[in-house]
């Protein structure tokens, strides 16, 4: 009777701990030898097949954004930021490395903003005092100002936030006027709270 009682508990046991696993979306590996040049102009074949969102700025004004990566680098890209010659809004990508959604922003919580310069920080958003044009350590964007049609790509090397072949991450996309307004890809996604990205498998 006794053995009986332990086998059930046993079944049960291990009923509760074979939930289905959680699938997460992968983000698309390009082919091997894919190089991207980082000018705004997403005339490489590898930006066909990545993934893509929008964000939606106005009715009449939509963020498109692509990303896939290689063995090294996430790339990413957002068109349309630029809409007239007084009308323009600029991009950020959000990465939490250890996806561990915390409510404030821990140390493996990554801004990575691009306008007229390059600008990130770890546990901090909005840190303009880093901006540089050009070439930042582990990563890049191409910057403003662009032509109408232009677009911004951005390369990030998996060794600067210590990435590797199957993490999770969490991640956001924003366009941001830098002052009063923030647009997210999903409207649950807030600057402040690396717990509402979207996980995503590397
Ligand atoms: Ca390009
Ligand atoms: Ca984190």
């Amino acid at each position: 009777m006794r053995r009986r009682v332990f086998f059930i508990i046993l079944v049960l046991s291990f009923g509760c701990s074979s939930k289905p696993k959680q699938d997460f979306p992968k983000i698309h590996k390009a082919s091997e030898g894919n190089t991207v040049e980082i000018d705004g102009r997403l005339t490489e074949a590898a930006w066909q097949k990545a993934n893509s969102t929008q964000i939606t700025v106005r009715e009449d004004w939509t963020i498109d954004i692509s990303y896939f990566q290689d063995d090294q680098n996430l790339y990413f890209a957002f068109s349309n930021l630029k809409l007239n010659d007084s009308t323009e809004i600029y991009p950020e990508v959000l990465i939490d490395t250890k996806n561990d959604k915390s409510l404030t922003w821990d140390e493996n919580d990554w801004w990575f903003h691009t306008s007229y310069s390059n600008c990130e920080n770890q546990a901090k958003f909005n840190d303009y005092s880093t901006c540089e044009i050009g070439q930042k350590e582990g990563w890049i964007g191409n910057n403003f100002p662009l032509e109408i049609g232009q677009s911004v790509e951005i390369k990030i090397e998996k060794k600067l936030l210590d990435l590797s072949e199957g993490d999770l991450i969490g991640i956001a996309f924003d366009v941001t006027d830098t002052q009063k307004e923030w647009f997210f890809s999903r409207p649950e996604a807030k600057l402040e709270e690396p717990a509402t990205w979207m996980t995503i498998k590397i």
